[in-house]
């Protein structure tokens, strides 16, 4: 027998990208393990990739290529080749884009966060064909472009500091499920006699553990944020030097903020004044002893119409207390931003056809459903699916589901398994998973660069994102050599070897080694250098105002709520929220059997005094609905979810949930203030009794 052991990184849609280890008998991977060297994994990997062989050998995977025989929907394929596969694909694609390639949509996401087997042969391949661009808001862009406003680009705290921090606030985020390898440095700070304040509306894995938990109602983090601010000013709790020195508008957010006192805040979030004012005395004060203060805010806060400008109110705090001074101060939303990724390489944006139109994948529902028009161009004919379920994870499922059965559209989806969305395909490819194909990667939760070696050959007939783009392009008759890189020579181009981070960073030694540290310092603004137009911590922004938004840090209610809309809440008078569950990561992991037994089935988290008015007992099942849609759950009463509020951790398989329904089927496709992006907190419904 040969034993070997290959250096991969975690594909996942998770800020941990972690460092793995393979061990390979044989030709077969019998473990996955964190890499012990690589100081953020620790050789700590979450129960879910733990199990990868087990996901990577399911009995379900795809192995062939497929074309549908039954009705969209129904599921039902028979195997064809690839050749078969290809030939078809370029035949209706040939015949769509002779008429106007716009109609031709690619739809993916994160599925694999690989920089290879993400965009670059796909992207190259879209651009050159003139297709629709996709504006790809699904998870990340209010926050990000609120992030941005203020401090110029997505970089922040580093997560190897955080064990070093005094006072952390978890805010928005449960990193238990969704960010373990920053939770264990939060334990580390906790030992080191650091406090942990959970900012959440529901009593999470995470704030559970935390000494202190904030409860405010979902969508009004901005508001707190704002409070934070009046009593940090009028208190003098702030840090002069640093505002002068390194911050601009400091006056009028003093005027703004003077407009929330702690009463006004408390009455808007749900809270009582006293959390208002000692959160705000604990951080300025400990900030003003030199006691490093940190904020780990997460995407929990910005799934709501004003999340984009919760994002950007948290962001300004560091500054105003001169948390930035220490490494182990901050603020850190995602660290992505970091990375000198040489997308022009990958994804060759000059390849664009002028005028491409963008669709945003938020409203896939909508568009999919939209004829011709003048200021929609072409009605979607096609439809290319990677990296991606859109049937259970985009929201308003009802439409995108009416969207994906219609018979005039075009489907190809490739899949490790047969998901929701797979169903609706004409052609369904089997594409490879991580430990079949090479892959270079960044991460959003920490600062190394990271390799991703084939472990393994391609199961069945299985072949890389990459591969099969490169297989259509050559079927069209693209020509140029750009369409025949292999993964290596893409890989390779990932990091810009230029850039002062990730100065002479080389493909075949990062493989070997399987990751390197971009060279940053630990205090990334300790002396400002903001990446603003002002190279300030911008508390006024004249790019906001420039973009038609408030310039100053302000307050947007959520859409529906009971204080925003008494109309809608007379009808559907509960919030619900929708975040992940620990077991699934998204919607993939629904189908491997050892981690949904874990997870048990679909379940609402209601309070007991909304189930005692509605007649609900523990166990029962309920259904949950609004005007958009509804779907079944068993009733888990229970006061982690306050009282208003129900959740639904996500994200089902449709097909694998009590009535083939899952969360989306609630959620709207109402946009945020900023970044174009979804809203999945932000949603009223009504719960009753299932009756038999
Ligand atoms: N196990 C697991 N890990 C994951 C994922 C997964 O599906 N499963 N998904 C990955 C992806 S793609 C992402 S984007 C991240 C997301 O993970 P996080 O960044 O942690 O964000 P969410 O899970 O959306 O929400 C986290 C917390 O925010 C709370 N929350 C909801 N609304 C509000 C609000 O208005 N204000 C505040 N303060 N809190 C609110 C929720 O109750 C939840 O406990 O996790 C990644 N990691
Ligand atoms: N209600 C509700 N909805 C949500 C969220 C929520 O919190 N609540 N979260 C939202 C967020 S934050 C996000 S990021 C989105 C995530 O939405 P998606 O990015 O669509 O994530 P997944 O649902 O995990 O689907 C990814 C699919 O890609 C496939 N895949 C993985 N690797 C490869 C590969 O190498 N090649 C190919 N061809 N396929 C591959 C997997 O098998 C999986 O089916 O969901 C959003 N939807
Ligand atoms: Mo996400």
């Amino acid at each position: 027998m040969t034993t070997t052991q290959v250096r991969a990184t975690c594909p996942h849609d998770c800020p941990d990208t972690c460092a793995l280890l393979i061990t390979v008998e044989d030709g077969v991977a019998t473990e996955v393990k964190g890499d012990p060297d690589h100081p953020t994994t620790a050789g700590v990997l979450c129960t879910k990739v733990s199990r990868y062989t087990e996901r990577t050998y399911h009995p379900d995977r795809l192995l062939y290529p497929m074309r549908r025989l039954g009705n969209k929907g129904e599921g039902k394929f028979e195997r064809i080749s690839w050749d078969q596969a290809i030939d078809e694909i370029a035949t209706r694609l040939s015949a769509i884009a002779a008429k106007n390639p716009q109609a031709i949509l690619p739809y993916s996401y994160a599925g694999t966060m690989g920089l290879v087997q993400g965009e670059s042969i796909s992207a190259r391949f879209f651009h050159h064909l003139g297709a629709s661009l996709l504006d790809r808001t699904i998870c990340a862009t209010a926050g990000f472009t609120g992030y941005k406003y203020t401090i110029g680009a997505t970089i922040g705290t580093d997560l190897e500091q955080f064990q070093n921090s005094k006072l952390i606030i978890i805010w928005g985020g449960n990193p238990i499920a969704s960010n373990l390898h920053f939770w264990m440095r939060a334990q580390e700070a906790k030992r080191n006699g650091a406090k942990l304040i959970a900012i959440d509306p529901y009593r999470s894995l995470t704030a559970e553990k935390c000494h202190q938990h904030i409860a405010l109602l979902p969508g009004t983090d901005a508001a707190l944020a704002l409070g934070l601010m009046q009593v940090l000013i009028s208190e003098n709790l702030i840090d002069e030097d640093y505002i002068a020195r390194y911050t601009l508008g400091f006056d009028q957010l003093k005027q703004r903020a003077a407009e929330w006192a702690p009463e006004r805040t408390a009455q808007v979030c749900g809270i009582t004044v006293d959390e208002v004012v000692n959160l705000a005395r604990e951080y300025g004060q400990m900030a003003r002893r030199g006691e490093p203060v940190a904020i780990r805010t997460n995407y929990g806060v910005q799934r709501v119409a004003g999340g984009g400008m919760a994002v950007r109110n948290i962001t300004c705090l560091p500054a105003l207390v001169g948390a930035w001074r220490h490494p182990a101060g901050g603020v850190q939303l995602s660290s992505s931003g970091s990375f000198p990724v040489n997308s022009a390489a990958l994804q060759r944006p000059d390849l664009l056809k002028n005028g491409a139109r963008t669709i945003n994948m938020t409203t896939i529902g909508d568009d999919l459903l939209k004829n011709a028009s003048p200021e929609f161009g072409p009605k979607i004919e096609a439809v290319i699916v990677y990296n991606s379920n859109p049937v259970a994870i985009a929201p308003d499922s009802p439409k995108v589901m009416q969207g994906f059965a219609r018979d005039d559209l075009f489907t190809v989806v490739l899949e490790h398994f047969q998901t929701d969305t797979a169903d609706y395909a004409d052609i369904l490819l089997p594409a490879t998973t991580q430990l079949e194909h090479v892959d270079a990667h960044k991460a959003y939760g920490h600062l190394y660069m990271m390799a991703n070696n084939a472990a393994i050959a391609p199961l069945g007939e299985a072949k890389p994102n990459t591969e099969i783009f490169r297989l259509i392009a050559a079927r069209m008759g693209f020509t140029d050599p750009i369409f025949q890189e292999s993964d290596d020579e893409i890989a390779a181009q990932a990091f810009d070897a230029r850039h002062a981070r990730a100065i002479n960073v080389d493909w075949e030694s990062l493989k070997r080694k399987g990751w390197q540290k971009l060279s940053m310092p630990d205090a990334p603004f300790a002396e400002g250098n903001f990446p603003t137009p002002s190279g300030k911590c911008e508390f006024y922004s004249a790019s906001m105002l420039a973009d038609g938004l408030d310039p100053l840090p302000t307050y947007i209610p959520p859409r529906e709520s009971v204080a925003s809309n008494p109309v809608l809440a007379a009808k559907y008078p509960l919030a619900m929220i929708s975040p992940p569950a620990r077991n699934f990561l998204n919607s993939s992991f629904v189908n491997v059997t050892s981690l949904r037994s874990t997870e048990g089935e679909p379940r609402l988290d209601i309070h007991p005094d909304d189930c005692a008015t509605r007649g609900i007992v523990d166990g029962e099942m309920v259904r949950i609905f609004n005007d958009r849609g509804s779907f079944v759950c068993k009733a888990r009463v229970t006061t982690k979810a306050r009282a208003g509020l129900v959740v639904g951790l996500s994200v089902w398989w449709k097909k694998l949930a009590t009535d083939g329904k899952n969360a989306n089927e609630v959620t709207s496709q109402a946009l945020t203030d900023m970044g174009r992006a979804p809203t999945f907190y932000d949603t009223l419904v009504q719960v009753e009794k299932l009756h038999a």
